[in-house]
This record gives C-alpha cells, sequence and structure tokens, in this order.
C-alpha cells in the first residue's frame, strides 16, 4: 500500500517541503504507518511567512462581512464533508468515528461559523473628555502562528484560525506532526473555498525543527499555542524577548468536587465521560475525583462498575466507547504513570492495564479505563497531568478540605462541582482557581465565553472577544474638540 504524501498548503498551492525530509504518521487503532508528514524547516516556514505577507494587504482590506463570507464557505465545505472528515480524525487521532462525527468535526464548522458572524458585530470603545475623544481602533496584527496539539486536531486547530482570520490577519498554523490529517483535508477546502492564497498557510512538521521556525521567525507577530505546559514554557521564553504576543492553553489536573447532595445519577454520568472522553485525551477532563464521604463507597463503586463495562476497541465500530490513545510513545507513558501511582501506594480499582482486542486492532495502542484509590494529594500522580483514561478518586470531609485539595496543584483550567446547594456552588466556584469552572456539568461550551487557564495551565484567554482582542492590536485615537 503505498503511503499518503501529505503536503503544505502554502501560496495557496499544495506543495511538499523545500527539503524533503519525511515523519511517518501512524494509525493508533493498529499501529501502522499509513502516510507520510512532512518535517518542514525554516526555509518553508520563510515561504509560508512571505505568502501571508502579500497576502495580509488584500485580506485585512476586505470588510468583515467579505472575510466572513469566506469563511462561512469554508463551514459549510467542512459540514458536507463530515463524514470523510470524522473518518480521517479517528484513523489519524485513534478517537471513535462516532465522537469525531458527533463533536470534532461539528465543532470545527462551528468555529468558523461562529467567528465569522462574530466579527461582523463588533464595535469598539469611546472615552469622552471635556474638550477631546478618545476612540479604540483595533487593527489586524499582521501574520500571526498558531500551534496546535494532536488531541483535539481540526477542532483545536479551527479554534484558533478562525478568529485570527476573521479579524484580518493572515496565518502560518502548524498542526500536531502526530495528526496532520485533517488540517491537510482542510487545506484542499481552503482552495475549493477560494480563499485568497497566502490567507492561510499550514505547514507540517516536528515541533523541535518546524515548531521553533514558526515561533523564531521575526516576521510573526503573535503566537496562538495550545499543547503540553513544558512546550508552553520553552515558547514564552523564546517568545519574550522578541515582543511577539502570546496565547497559552497548556494542560490540567482538574478536580471532579461531588457532594453527597447532588444529583448521582447526573454526576456518575457525568463523571464517565469526563474521565474517559477521547480516552482522557481533553485538557478539560477531570482526572482527580473527589466525593463527600457519606457517598463516597456508592460512588466509587459505581463509577468503577461502569469504567469497567466500557467497551475498548476499534474506533471505526459503532461497538467502541473507547478508541486507541494517540502513539505508542503517549500509551507507554500512560502505562508508566500507572506504575509510578502502584508504587506511591494506590490501588488500581479497574483496568490499570494496556488492552489488545482482536482482529484489525490487535497491534493498536489501547489502554483500559482506569480508576486509582488511595493516593495523597501530593503525590505525583495527582499532581502531573497524566493526559489518558486514568483518574483517582478520593474521599473529602469538609468544604475547606476538598478546596485545598483540588487548588493544590500547579496547574489551573477547569474544575466540576457536583451539588445542589445554591450557596455552595456559587462559593466554591469563585473559590476554585481554575479558568473554568462547571456546575452541575461538564464541557458545556458557549464560544462567546472567556477560555482558558490559570496558572500553568497557560496565559490568556480564548474565545469570543478575546481571541478576537488577542488577535488584533488595540491603538487610541484622541481627537480635540
Ligand atoms: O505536546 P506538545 P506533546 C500535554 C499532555 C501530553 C503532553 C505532551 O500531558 O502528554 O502535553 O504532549 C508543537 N516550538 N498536552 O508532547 O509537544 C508540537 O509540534 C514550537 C496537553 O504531544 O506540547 C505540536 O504541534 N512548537 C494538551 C504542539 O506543539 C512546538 C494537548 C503540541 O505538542 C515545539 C497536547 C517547539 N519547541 C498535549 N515543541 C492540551 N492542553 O490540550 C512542540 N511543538
Amino acid at each position: 500500500m503505498s503511503l499518503i504524501a501529505i503536503q503544505n498548503y502554502i501560496g495557496g498551492a499544495l506543495i511538499p517541503p523545500a527539503s524533503e525530509g519525511w515523519i511517518d504518521n501512524f494509525e493508533p487503532a493498529t499501529g501502522t504507518v499509513y502516510a507520510k508528514v512532512p518535517n518542514s524547516a525554516a526555509t518553508d516556514i520563510g515561504s509560508a511567512v512571505t505568502a501571508a505577507q502579500a497576502a495580509f494587504p488584500a485580506w485585512s482590506a476586505l470588510t468583515a462581512e467579505d472575510r466572513s463570507q469566506r469563511l462561512l464557505r469554508l463551514a459549510d465545505l467542512i459540514e458536507q464533508n463530515l463524514e470523510s472528515l470524522a473518518a480521517a480524525e479517528s484513523r489519524d487521532n485513534g478517537k471513535t468515528i462516532a465522537l469525531a462525527q458527533s463533536v470534532d468535526i461539528p465543532r470545527a464548522a462551528a468555529n468558523f461559523r461562529f467567528f465569522a458572524k462574530l466579527v461582523c458585530g463588533v464595535s469598539s470603545e469611546s472615552h469622552e473628555m471635556p474638550d477631546a475623544i478618545n476612540y479604540t481602533l483595533r487593527r489586524p496584527l499582521g501574520v500571526v502562528g498558531c500551534i496546535s496539539p494532536w488531541n483535539l486536531p481540526l477542532y483545536l486547530f479551527t479554534w484558533k484560525i478562525a478568529p485570527a482570520l476573521a479579524v484580518g490577519n493572515c496565518v502560518v498554523a502548524k498542526p500536531s506532526e502526530v495528526t496532520p490529517m485533517t488540517a491537510f483535508e482542510l487545506s484542499k477546502l481552503c482552495i475549493e473555498a477560494d480563499i485568497p492564497p497566502g490567507v492561510l498557510n499550514i505547514v507540517h512538521g516536528s515541533g523541535a525543527q518546524t515548531g521553533n521556525a514558526l515561533i523564531q521567525h521575526p516576521d510573526i507577530k503573535a503566537i496562538s499555542f495550545t499543547g503540553g505546559t513544558a512546550t508552553g514554557a520553552h515558547i514564552a521564553r523564546e517568545v519574550a524577548p522578541q515582543f511577539k504576543k502570546l496565547s497559552l492553553e497548556l494542560g490540567g489536573k482538574n478536580p471532579n468536587i461531588v457532594f453527597a447532595d447532588c444529583d448521582y445519577e447526573s454526576a456518575l454520568d457525568t463523571t464517565v465521560r469526563s474521565s474517559f472522553a477521547n480516552q482522557g485525551q481533553i485538557c478539560l477532563c477531570g482526572s482527580r475525583i473527589y466525593v463527600e464521604r457519606t457517598l463516597y463507597e456508592r460512588f466509587r463503586d459505581d463509577l468503577v462498575a461502569r469504567a469497567s463495562a466500557l467497551r475498548v476497541g476499534d474506533p471505526a465500530s459503532a461497538d467502541s466507547d473507547l478508541g486507541a490513545v494517540v502513539s505508542a510513545a503517549h500509551q507507554q507513558k500512560i502505562l508508566a504513570c500507572i506504575d509510578t501511582a502502584q508504587q506511591e501506594g494506590g490501588t488500581v480499582l479497574c483496568g490499570g492495564t494496556a488492552v489488545r482486542p482482536d482482529g484489525r486492532c490487535e497491534n493498536g495502542w489501547f489502554v483500559a479505563p482506569t480508576v486509582i484509590e488511595g493516593l495523597s494529594d501530593s503525590c505525583q500522580t495527582n499532581q502531573e497531568e497524566i493526559f489518558g483514561p486514568v483518574v483517582t478518586i478520593a474521599p473529602f470531609a469538609t468544604e475547606a478540605e476538598v478546596m485545598s485539595a483540588a487548588n493544590g496543584t500547579k496547574y489551573g483550567l477547569a474544575a466540576s462541582v457536583w451539588t445542589g446547594n445554591v450557596q455552595r456552588a456559587h462559593r466554591i466556584a469563585r473559590d476554585l482557581e481554575a479558568g473554568v469552572v462547571w456546575v452541575n456539568c461538564w464541557l458545556v461550551r458557549d464560544l462567546r465565553t472567556p477560555f482558558g487557564g490559570m496558572k500553568a495551565s497557560g496565559v490568556g484567554r480564548e474565545g469570543g472577544e478575546e481571541a478576537l482582542r488577542f488577535f488584533t492590536e488595540p491603538k487610541n485615537v484622541c481627537i480635540k474638540y
């Protein structure tokens, strides 16, 4: 079988990397190589920036409505190709086709649609003085860089690209080299949608080579990054002396706090989802479950029963609840984290091992949904992101105790709280160190709201007008009466 050769999308054309360097692209469910990805070098990034600079004057001069029309056309095309994009995402990432069809691909279309509409309605502030008036002009930055991870490939790629383009920037974007396929498919749809050449450029390659070349390029005005916290720290160090704008969406170690007065079935159902959706590879997944002591044993036993009943297998099959994790290296990392948890004194209540399905997926990278009990709050398992289908569970006695545990990590991305007590819900939401707090729900997303983390989970916010602000430069104009 010949390998699919993924191409860069530069200046409106699909082209191979200048240096002919390639990376293997694997299908996680089977463990086989099925495509090759350009490992682009600084010259490819340079060509993309040149193309984007050439496109910028005309693109930024279009009316918001004109840009919006182009992006809406792209959203339409994503929707029209939902099935093939979902199949491609599932094959490339290991997630179930059902999840890609219901979440990833619809959300990619929604990202373009949402920002295309939002940009048509923006207004800016004015500040009046007795003898003068100030108004704020918001201008696009120029050429910006977007770097995205492998867990929600097209979803997170478009979440950055859409607002950047909507406000008139041109973009050089680098998807994860681990899951490049739907970004490649998107470049074909951009050609079909008549997105002007150079407005969006997609350059594939490793973080060390292509990603570094992108963040170093002197003509890139801003970097929007989602990925690991260590990579975010590296990018922050590199970019700060260049005075680029920087948005970082990083990891999480999110608490789920379950009080005895919660709606039990809803808390349990959602906790199963927030623990294991996408094989636990969502930065918003809850990974530390705290349950009020009076409810603890019942909730723990039901969670373990539900986790054990989840079917792990071929992501293309409608019978699978969980697919494969993204790579062999990631599977090894997750299994090593489970070993560490046991060395730290944790008891594995279910899962804890790799899964080897029969048939075509026997060599794929699967991990059983895992629940671990008996660990201290300060141990590595409860402090470091695992990013797999692994959660810990522990009882708590008081609100003060659980708040201290919940806030006791370096991360601060998301949290979910389950309680019927409205005062407590507000109090906890106020005091949790997290950029997103869900009360009696999880992953309910309104694209207008600020999205991002505090502490080691990131800097800045995406979503709604926050994203439009990030991708523009405000300028105060003062006119004397
Ligand atoms: O992410 P990386 P990795 C967490 C999760 C995971 C860990 C490592 O815990 O186990 O991070 O995952 C690009 N300059 N998350 O190593 O490397 C890279 O090519 C510029 C959380 O896969 O951060 C890819 O496009 N770019 C998370 C992107 O950064 C660089 C999602 C993310 O990859 C670069 C993914 C460099 N020097 C992992 N090095 C979330 N918050 O959603 C890498 N990249």
